[in-house]
């Protein structure tokens, strides 16, 4: 039996049986495979992290995506950082406020390898509303004259290329190119396994935002409940969404009407945020 096992901290492991391996380069920044499992399509994987899934992505992106892009007032203007499948941007086009969304991709290996051997875009990057720039996150971050009413940061974990979009001084410059209200989500870790990783954005976040909600989610592919963060600048309640724009979204696994439990934490992770 063929396996592809991606080991987390202790020695928990998350395991696909596989066909085989489909692809691999090694790009300027990390190292790109493509499996395809016995059951599931095919696999993205990055230095040795599952990225996502075929049958099974929308469990990520639709989580990442739309709780922050429903709970804003008016989202016309959106940024993801990273992101460079397009699964957050097909996601971020469903809305019909939106009026440009860029995604600012720092691997252009990484966008062609997903164009051409799973492509979950869904015409996302060739729609008119959309503008990828192959550029790091950081520096366009910090060099920004646009202002945003949403930013998405669609990454890796902190380790290598993406480590410094967990830190203070990127989060700092993502509240200044917000409008005078606005959210930033980002992906943050397991709520078990790589548990540092969730508190160590709650705590960055919590030095910048105005308020700051971490929630948890199922994520096939990854280790059990995945972390999300949402950052809120000014007159926000994150809490409410906009029910109406709500129930026009297809979704699958993001549910309007759950959006308020979705927030649940677990005890000791909610004890421990409290905290900080
Ligand atoms: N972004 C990465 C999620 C984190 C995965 N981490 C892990 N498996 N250890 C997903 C990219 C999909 N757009």
């Amino acid at each position: 039996m063929v396996a592809f096992t991606e080991w987390y901290e202790g020695g928990y492991g998350v395991s696909f049986r596989i066909k085989g391996k489909v692809f691999e380069k090694k790009s300027k920044y990390q190292k790109i495979e493509v499996y395809e499992t016995e059951g599931f399509g095919r696999m993205l994987v990055i230095d040795g992290a599952i990225q996502f899934i075929e049958k099974w992505e929308k469990m990520y992106h639709e989580i990442l995506v739309h709780p922050v892009m429903l709970a804003h007032p008016n989202p016309e203007n959106v940024l993801i950082i990273g992101g460079g499948d397009g699964g957050a941007l097909r996601e971020v086009l469903l809305h019909e406020t939106v009026k440009k969304a860029k995604v600012v991709e720092i691997d252009k290996e990484v966008v062609d390898t997903v164009k051409k051997y799973i492509p979950i875009d869904n015409g996302a990057f060739d729609n008119g509303r959309s503008e990828l720039i192959i550029d790091d996150g950081i520096k366009f971050v910090k060099e920004s004259k646009d202002k945003y009413d949403v930013i998405i940061i669609d990454s890796t974990d902190p380790k290598g290329p993406a480590e410094e979009l967990f830190n203070v001084p990127f989060y700092k410059d993502c509240y200044r190119i917000l409008k005078d209200k606005g959210l930033v989500v980002t992906q943050s870790g397991g709520a078990y396994f790589d548990t540092k990783v969730s508190i160590r954005v709650a705590k960055n976040m919590k030095e910048v935002f105005d308020k700051v909600h971490p929630f948890f989610f199922s994520v096939i592919g990854y280790a059990p409940s995945w972390g999300f963060s949402v950052g809120v600048k000014g007159d926000i309640d994150f809490l409410k969404i906009d029910e109406k724009r709500g129930s026009s979204i297809k979704t699958e696994y993001y549910d309007p009407e759950y959006h308020e439990r979705m927030l649940f934490l677990p005890r000791k992770m909610r004890e421990t945020i409290e905290s900080l």
